[in-house]
């Protein structure tokens, strides 16, 4: 116990940490071809409620919650009667859209995430960095054309319009792989963990807006 203690100034009370700003959106996106609405929480525990109409898409939606820790109620109706193309790909935009708004100006936001992710035999990498700029480099050699009701060509299809409209940069690669729904898992686990590290606030970040031009 130290004596100078009761006659020390009073310390200044820790100033209360800013309220985070509610990272959450809903965005709703309607064409001829396809009716969806998504409402995403950056923020949350991993919750999803998912309709899709693809057994295997939400499967892999749903660890995009899970791992990524955020909410997510995705909805979408669209012309499966033809094929999945339209639909996989207008959620890809949806959640693209809905992720750029939650995500704001992206004051305080780590800005990269990275992970690798196995599942037995299959690994994969995905790299993200949230630059305002929208990419997408892709290499996953598929070893089957479908996984239950699910084109694995339509991988490509969601996750470019993800990149586009998030405007992020996207790396995937799948390392090894026999399975395609072990590929496919390991692909949209890996995006959900670096999702989750690149959206995470940097408390030493203080913030700042994490590039040296001052905007992202
Ligand atoms: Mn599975």
């Amino acid at each position: 116990m130290s004596p100078t203690r009761r006659a020390a100034a009073k310390p200044a009370a820790p100033r209360a940490a800013k309220p985070a700003a509610a990272r959450r959106a809903e965005v709703e996106r309607n064409t001829k071809e396809t009716q969806i609405r998504v409402r995403v929480a950056l923020d949350g525990r991993g919750q999803a409620r998912l309709a899709t109409g693809i057994g295997f898409f939400d499967h892999m939606l749903d660890q995009v919650a899970r791992h990524g820790l955020v909410d997510l109620d995705i909805q979408a109706r669209g012309d499966l009667h033809i094929d999945g193309h339209h639909l996989v790909e207008d959620v890809g935009i949806t959640l693209g859209m809905a992720v750029a708004q939650a995500v704001g100006d992206k004051a305080g936001i780590t800005r990269y995430g990275h992970a690798y992710v196995p599942l037995d035999e299959a690994l994969s990498r995905v790299v993200v960095d949230f630059s305002g700029r929208p990419g997408l480099h892709m290499r996953v050699p598929f070893k089957a054309a479908m996984v239950g009701g699910f084109d694995t060509q339509l991988v490509y299809e969601f996750f470019q319009g993800f990149a586009n409209h998030a405007m992020v940069t996207l790396h995937i690669d799948n390392l090894h792989g026999d399975n395609a729904h072990h590929q496919c898992e390991t692909v949209f686990k890996a995006f959900a963990r670096a999702l989750r590290m690149a959206l995470a606030v940097d408390p030493r970040a203080a913030g700042a807006v994490p590039s040296t031009k001052g905007s992202l």
